[in-house]
């Protein structure tokens, strides 16, 4: 009886573990990790990448966000990218300042919402960006040649510092989810398939989330792992890092062809399946519409894979201020402006001010 018993609690809980021989997440990192786990029973916070840093036509306006402009909220989830700040640059690839980011982080956490962050790492053997796929041997040589390795681990220290420098108004390290890595089912990244091998992007993980945790004593980060599409379970498990590396099971997927409606909610079988039998959240870490040019997408064909689903978030990718067309949330005017707010008013949709104590 308390044999069946133990097991019922373990069950009930999430699992957000990292290796035994690593420091433990903080109290409040590892409290969010929960958190995520349970709040997809009540419904699915809305995120969106670089919110209030800029818009379509406007950028840097402080305390400004397209999606407020809409619907009169903030989304539950920021968005945010590290592309550069390896180079020690004091901008990120989309011109956004590593100080201003901070700011935001530490903002948007006080507001009791959840921050999330991607890397672009730029291409340390070619010189080139994260889209360089010119040279296969590159996450080889981050694990094998020892300069390359040394070098590289120069980049995960400028990311390590800029996590550790995100503290709160009462001086703890604010979690954040961190999803490095991204997208490793396409071809287009350089630890992508077709440049790396399984094996490889494994240990590439392996090694990163050992440095920062152990070496670096990083222990308010929240691993998320996000393939894009995929085929299957096993196609999803490939390149898996393992239940100790991996906190949050996530999936980037695109509406790029008519048959979305259909293929999102398969991705979100196979993720979610996986996720349950693990005890473990799971999020659309990235997904959208470029142009959002169907005016009922949000309720029509987003909201219902939603529904049939649990994930914890869906992050809509960024309103660029720099490449006209390339936006995924609406604005003020835009065509699907009114069925953004039949969205946020539907019960399943969670925007900031619908959630609270994420990190009890
Ligand atoms: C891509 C595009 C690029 C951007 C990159 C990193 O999906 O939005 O314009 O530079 O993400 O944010």
């Amino acid at each position: 009886m308390k044999f069946i018993s133990i097991i019922v609690i373990l069950l009930a809980s999430a699992s957000c573990s990292s290796p035994k021989k690593s420091p433990k997440m903080t109290e409040r990192t590892e409290a969010l990790c929960k958190n995520l786990y349970t709040i997809a029973e009540k419904g699915v916070m809305f995120g969106h990448q670089d919110d209030t840093f800029y818009g379509v036509n406007w950028k840097y306006e402080t305390g400004r966000s397209d999606v407020r402009d809409v619907c009169g909220k903030y989304p539950a989830v920021y968005g945010y990218e590290l592309g550069d700040i390896e180079l020690g640059r004091d901008k990120n690839l989309d011109e956004v300042p590593f100080d201003l980011m901070r700011q935001h982080i530490k903002e948007a956490y006080e507001r009791g919402a959840i921050n999330t962050i991607s890397w672009h790492a730029n291409n340390p053997i070619t010189g080139g960006n994260a889209w360089d796929t010119s040279d296969s041997t590159v996450v080889r040589r981050i694990l094998q040649d020892s300069a390359t390795n040394k070098m590289f681990k120069t980049w995960l220290d400028k990311l390590a510092s800029f996590m550790l420098s995100l503290r709160s108004d009462d001086g703890e390290l604010i979690p954040i989810l961190f999803r490095p890595y991204h997208e490793h089912t396409g071809r287009w990244f350089w630890w992508g398939a077709g440049s790396s091998s399984a094996k490889d992007y494994i240990e590439l993980w392996h090694f990163t989330a050992d440095y920062l945790r152990t070496e670096r004593g990083v222990n308010n980060m929240i691993y998320v792992y996000s393939p894009d599409y995929v085929l299957s379970e096993e196609h999803y498990m490939e390149c898996y890092p393992g239940d100790d590396y991996v906190d949050v099971l996530g999936i980037d997927a695109y509406h790029k062809e008519a048959a979305f409606g259909e293929l999102l909610p398969k991705q979100l079988s196979i993720m979610t399946k996986i996720a349950n039998d693990r005890q473990k959240p799971a999020v659309i870490s990235e997904t959208g519409y470029e142009g959002v040019s169907d005016p009922s997408w949000w309720t029509n064909v987003l909201l219902p894979a939603m529904k049939e689903y649990k994930v914890a978030y869906v992050l809509l990718w960024r309103n660029a201020h720099d490449r006209p067309g390339h936006y995924f949330a609406p604005y003020p005017g835009q065509v699907s402006e009114q069925d953004f707010i039949k969205f946020e008013q539907d019960e399943k949709t969670l925007f900031e001010s619908d959630i609270n104590e994420m990190y009890k």
